[in-house]
């Protein structure tokens, strides 16, 4: 009994630890460490708006999106770039297992955000950016850091 307490404590413990929800200034102090920022003319309000819209800068989040699902704080799809294992014909663009979005080490999340912008659609690619970004003032998402 007490050793199933503690491994459920430890459980717990783990996704408190797991589970984490960036700051603005965090991350636009991460973005321009890893050079996301203006990556292919994409500043880091840019970047922090859209992760403020797909996941409330939380690292854990996983959305259903039909027969695929969204993963992490830029909710990467399993259809075109990382395979959960349950999604069908997965093109895996990223070449990375969905779970590595979800923990709180984002440096493979913006490795694979660099690889979606890459693409013809560039940014565009997330109906967020269209939608709550694009042409907008973003200075509020980089405001007092
Ligand atoms: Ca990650």
């Amino acid at each position: 009994m007490k050793l199933i307490l503690c491994l459920s404590l430890l459980t717990c413990l783990a996704c408190w630890i797991e589970a984490r929800r960036y700051s603005q200034c965090e991350l636009l102090k991460i973005f321009r460490k890893t050079r996301l920022d203006g990556y292919r003319g994409i500043g880091a309000a840019t970047w922090i708006c859209i992760a403020k819209h797909e996941s409330n800068y939380r690292t854990n989040v996983v959305n259903n999106n039909g027969p695929s699902r969204d993963y992490g704080i830029f909710q990467i799809n399993s259809r075109w770039w990382c395979n959960d294992g349950k999604t069908p014909k997965t093109a895996n663009g990223c070449k990375k297992s969905c779970s590595s979005f979800l923990n709180n080490d984002i440096t493979d999340d913006i490795e694979c955000a660099k690889r979606v912008v890459r693409d013809p659609q560039g940014v565009n690619a997330w109906v967020v950016y269209r939608k709550y970004c694009k042409g907008k003032d973003l200075r509020k998402y980089v405001r007092g850091c």
